[in-house]
């Protein structure tokens, strides 16, 4: 179960439709393919998807951090040691995208090698999530039209919308049109990526007061310390912190400073061996938790349900795992399916899912 080589492979498939929300769009899925191989054949795989707008990585730094540095401190150690690689990879700051697919690929190796799926490994929980689908920007009838055709064709019927645009009246008309036309039954929250001020934040949540919402999520920067702090006291839904809050120190300070009430973990960001630690500590806390969505592709999703189904805490809320359903093609040799509102991990050994040896060739930009 040693660890002799690390690979770390561009890919580029294009989107059907940009994403577009606050702080930045996405056209197409250009991550990085992270492979570790053992000296007993063993292949483990994870994405890591570059988000300049929220972690400052790009592309190619992710390889660049990988070969240069990650890969040579890793070479050689058990897949059991995954706190020595954890230490390992902390000496150099930032850089989690990358160090969570490392993370995330020899979890897949360890569940591969002892022959357990990586969501038993973790906790086993349950073997299936509620899916809740990212709306990015558009006008109120598309987003609606959107949304109609995600419940229509996948069962699914809870939203995040994402939100942060000015006047805020265009974000609060949207969320207004998705309640009017799809009725009480279905959750709906907002995500605003540090768009608003707090002023204009508490100015929209006031104006979406009779739209039941279920959370806000990063409505203004938490770098507005004291405004942000005034915003979250004043708000009577859970205030989820995301990309404030990406490890469990980031946690802490954030809930113990009132600047957030609940917290997403992103396994693209904080691999397994990271989230574990966010899980606990949100257990210990008694917080609220969403599992986010990085805009992975499949293999993110799988990542993502095979943690969130791991735990009672992080399956009691609907997953974000729907939006590798706007991209135009995947990885893996059996496409991932939701219906009934749910996504379900894979039966089988570690993630579940296999690369497809000819889409990679199809899609790898390195040859
Ligand atoms: C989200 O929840 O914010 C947008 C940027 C990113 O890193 O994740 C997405 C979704
Ligand atoms: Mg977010």
């Amino acid at each position: 179960m040693k660890i002799t080589q690390i690979e770390a492979i561009p890919f580029a498939i294009p989107y059907r439709k940009p994403l577009k929300f606050a702080s930045g769009e996405v056209h197409a899925a250009e991550h990085v393919l992270v492979r570790v191989h053992t000296d007993d054949g063993v292949v483990g795989v994870a994405e890591a998807p570059p988000r300049p707008f929220t972690y400052g990585e790009t592309q190619t730094g992710i390889i660049a951090v990988i070969d240069q540095i990650f890969a040579p401190q890793l070479t050689g150690l058990s897949l059991l040691e995954r706190e020595t690689m954890h230490a390992r990879m902390h000496r150099t700051v930032g850089n989690p995208a990358a160090k969570a697919a490392i993370d995330m690929a020899v979890w897949d190796a360890l569940g591969r090698s002892l022959d357990v799926g990586v969501s038993e490994l973790l906790g086993g929980y349950t073997d299936r999530m509620r899916v809740s689908h990212m709306l990015g920007f558009d006008e109120p009838a598309a987003m609606v039209a959107e949304a109609e055709r995600m419940r229509e064709d996948y069962g699914i019927t809870t939203f995040k919308v994402k939100v942060g645009r000015r006047p805020v009246s265009l974000d609060t008309a949207v969320v207004r049109a998705l309640r009017e036309h799809l009725g009480e039954d279905v959750e709906l929250y907002v995500d605003g990526n540090r768009g608003w001020t707090a002023a204009e934040s508490a100015k929209a949540m006031q104006q979406m007061s009779d739209l039941d919402l279920l959370f806000a999520e990063e409505l203004s920067p938490a770098d507005d310390v004291l405004g942000r702090r005034w915003l979250v006291s004043r708000l009577d839904v859970p205030f989820i912190a995301d990309e404030s809050a990406v490890t469990a120190a980031d946690v802490t300070r954030e809930i113990l400073g009132g600047s957030a009430t609940a917290i997403n973990i992103k396994v693209a960001r904080s691999g397994f061996t990271l989230a574990q630690r966010t899980h606990h500590l949100a257990e210990g806390l008694g917080l609220e938790v969403v599992m986010g969505n990085q805009i992975d592709g499949q293999l993110g999703s799988m990542c993502t349900v095979a943690f969130g189904a791991a735990f009672e805490l992080t399956a009691r809320r609907a997953g974000e795992l729907s939006n590798f359903l706007d991209m135009s093609d995947d990885l893996l040799t059996e496409p991932l399916q939701i219906s009934g509102g749910e996504l379900a991990i894979r039966p089988g050994t570690g993630l579940g899912v296999e690369i497809d040896p000819d889409k990679l060739a199809h899609y790898r930009q390195d040859v």
